[in-house]
Order: C-alpha cells, then sequence, then structure tokens
C-alpha cells in the first residue's frame, strides 16, 4: 500500500483500474481489488507492464481549419517573418480565405481526420477554437465542426475567437469589427450553446488590450468562460489583463513581464504554454517559467495545433518540447496536459485518476511515465478510453 498515489506522478504500482458506466469504479493495488471484479469482468485490457494515465488533456487547439499554410511555411523558412506574412494579408487570413471556402462537411472531414491522429496519441479531451472565419456565418460554421467531432468519442469544448485577426472587409473600422465579435458572435454562440469559452489574440498584429478586455467582457456577460492569447510575440500586458478580467488562463506567454506573472497568481490565472508555436516559429524569448513556478500560477501545457504557428497532432513531441525547450520536468509537462489542463477547460471529473470520475484513460507500453516526454513522439497509446468507450 505504501506506494500508493507516490512519487511525482501518484504513481500506483501493479495496479488495476475498474470502469463500470463510464466512470472509474475502483483503482488500487490488484491485490486489493475487490473480490472477483477482475475475472468477472466484461472486457479486460492487460497491459503486461505498461502504464495507465489519464487521457490527455489539449486545453488549446485550432483544430478546424481549411487548407495549410505549407507553401507560407516554405517563405519564411527562406527568411520572410510570421509578421510579415500576416502584415502583408497572409498568414491567418490565408487560412480565413480557405475555412470561409469550406463547407461545414469540408471542416469536418479534415478535423476529424487530424483529431483521430491526436487519439491515436492518448488524447480524449480537445478544446477547439473558431477564429479563421471572423465573419457571423464562418465563425458559427466552425463552432459547429468543432462540435460534430464529438462523434469521435472525445470531449470537445469549442472556444470563440472572433477577435483573431482583423479581416479585410473591417480594415478602415477596427471597432466596429469588436462590436461584431461582442455583439452578434458572442451572444449568438452562447445562445446556441457552441462556445463554453471566448478568446483573444492580444498582440500587434492582433488585437489591442483595450479591445480585448471588450471581448472578455461579452463573453463574461453571456456566461462565457475567458482565455486570453497574451504576450506571445510582444509584451501588451495580457498575462496581466488575463488576470484582471478573471480570464481562466493567459497563452503563449514568451514576453510576459514579472508583474504579469504576479499578477496572474494572485487571480488564479493559469499559464497555458504552448511550445509548438514557439519551436514553429524559432523564438528565443522563452516564457518566464521560473517567475510562474514562483507565482504559484498553473504551468499547462497544449499543442496550439494549427496551420500557421504549430502543425501538428501529435500531443506527446508537446511533452517533450515543454522540456526539451522550456525547462519543465517531465511531471510537470504530463500534469500540465492532465490535471491543469482539466482546470483550465472547468471540469472536475478528469484529469486524475480516481475512483468516481469519468473513466478517460490512455495506457502506454513504457517502463516509465517520463517516457512520454523522452521520446520525440513516440509510439501511439496501446489503448485509449473516454467515458468508458474504448477509442482505439
Ligand atoms: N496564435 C497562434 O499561435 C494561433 N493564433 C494565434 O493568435 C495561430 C494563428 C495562425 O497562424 O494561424
Ligand atoms: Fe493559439
Amino acid at each position: 500500500m505504501s506506494d500508493i498515489g507516490s512519487g511525482p506522478y501518484g504513481t500506483v504500482r501493479d495496479a488495476v483500474v475498474l470502469v463500470s458506466a463510464g466512470h472509474i469504479e475502483w483503482i488500487g493495488h490488484e491485490a486489493d481489488a475487490p473480490e472477483g471484479a477482475v475475472s468477472s469482468a466484461r472486457e479486460t485490457i492487460d497491459l503486461d507492464g505498461g502504464w495507465v494515465t489519464p487521457g490527455l488533456i489539449d486545453c488549446h487547439t485550432h483544430l478546424v481549419f481549411g487548407g495549410t499554410r505549407a507553401v507560407e511555411w516554405e517563405r519564411r523558412l527562406g527568411g520572410v517573418s510570421y509578421e510579415e506574412i500576416a502584415h502583408q494579408g497572409g498568414g491567418i487570413l490565408s487560412t480565413v480565405r480557405a475555412t470561409r471556402d469550406a463547407s461545414l462537411d469540408e471542416l469536418v472531414r479534415s478535423a476529424r481526420g487530424r483529431l483521430g491522429r491526436m487519439i491515436d496519441f492518448g488524447t480524449t479531451t480537445v478544446e477547439i477554437k473558431s477564429g479563421y472565419g471572423l465573419d457571423l456565418e464562418t465563425e458559427l460554421r466552425m463552432l459547429e465542426a468543432a462540435c460534430s467531432v464529438r462523434d469521435t468519442g472525445v470531449t470537445v469544448s469549442p472556444t470563440l475567437l472572433g477577435a483573431h485577426a482583423l479581416p479585410p472587409e473591417f480594415a478602415n473600422d477596427r471597432s466596429a469589427f469588436v462590436d461584431l465579435v461582442c455583439n452578434e458572435m458572442i451572444p449568438q454562440a452562447a445562445a446556441a450553446r457552441l462556445a463554453d469559452a471566448v478568446d483573444a489574440f492580444c498582440e500587434g498584429i492582433g488585437f489591442t488590450p483595450a479591445e480585448c478586455e471588450r471581448v472578455l467582457h461579452a463573453g463574461s456577460e453571456a456566461g462565457l468562460a475567458g482565455r486570453l492569447h497574451a504576450d506571445q510575440l510582444s509584451d501588451l500586458g495580457g498575462g496581466a489583463l488575463a488576470a484582471r478580467a478573471g480570464a481562466r488562463s493567459a497563452d503563449h506567454l514568451e514576453y510576459t513581464s514579472e508583474a504579469g506573472a504576479r499578477a496572474m497568481g494572485e487571480a488564479g490565472c493559469a499559464a497555458v504554454l504552448l511550445p509548438g508555436a514557439f519551436y514553429f516559429l524559432g523564438e528565443t524569448q522563452k516564457p518566464p517559467i521560473e517567475s510562474f513556478r514562483s507565482h504559484g500560477v498553473p504551468l499547462v501545457v497544449a499543442t496550439d495545433a494549427n496551420p500557421g504557428s504549430s502543425p501538428t497532432t501529435q500531443p506527446l513531441i508537446t511533452l517533450n518540447q515543454a522540456c526539451v525547450l522550456l525547462g519543465l520536468t517531465p511531471a510537470e509537462a504530463l500534469a500540465g496536459m492532465t490535471v491543469l489542463a482539466a482546470r483550465v477547460l472547468g471540469f472536475d471529473d478528469r484529469g486524475v485518476l480516481r475512483a468516481g470520475l469519468r473513466a478517460d484513460l490512455a495506457c502506454w507500453a513504457i517502463d516509465d511515465p517520463s517516457e512520454l516526454s523522452y521520446w520525440m513522439g513516440g509510439a501511439p497509446a496501446s489503448a485509449v478510453v473516454a467515458g468508458g468507450h474504448r477509442l482505439r
């Protein structure tokens, strides 16, 4: 019994997890399992010495989009910066054109393919943002596509990211676009139950802190949680703004100041680290991890899966990047994609393995949990269970 929940991972060795009606009924040492429970189980998965973790929770993705940005990436390799491409009408706006052109069916089909690869690597809960429509109809279509991929068995938490970039038709009237986001997109998405949260891109190539504050305020008026793309390419005080506005998280945070980290700690605002974007954009300025630790800011890790700055569907590579590039420990990285990510999405029924919680499980043929972030990608999960159903 001595090692129940022990060490940095809360490890239980030689364990049994009993699942019933979609939930974990019992978890503990095999020797202590209820009499006959294992032998009478309808279905068993023998891990043969492998490990079980909570299903991975990817709390920041842009999994629904049209097209790719591979050609633009080639230009970036030739020396043109992400921001220059954005200023030339490319970047996010090129994905907006492809997404507006895509039907609901096409968006669902491509997102389902990407989500399938994430499931292979243990993801059972995913947040999906809109933000490549930038008009009412396409933003709602993106959210509908996000909700449609629930048929995979994965829990999807959709986020309205209407204020992601200024669409060309509003180039001369920023405030009218923010009005559209606040007065139409947010209320309609909330009324149709197509969004759990709102998000905005607080950045020189995105929206000002004042504009983002309006969006977060409109979101909370509509009963939606707040998130913020903050301080990714410059310090606009986005971390502090997210904290002040009561957002659940500020995300990216490469340029967040000490004061921003302190404000986040005081407000209980999580830091969602997106090492895939840091890597893919060749960033050199790292988020202030030590400041976040010292101010008690939860360190959360997500893929930021998107066509422009983090084209990945592989959460294990993200865990590796969080350790190698940003300096998290493997245990911190795993907590950041499980228990702490659950809180960012407002779920209290998952993210840890405990009796009574949802049976969202990822099974791995590994000898030690540090292998989840050690292999640069590693092998797919040997089994994935969501809500008690086997997804793989
Ligand atoms: N930051 C990101 O990493 C995503 N959005 C954002 O504001 C990706 C945007 C993209 O380049 O498509
Ligand atoms: Fe993002």
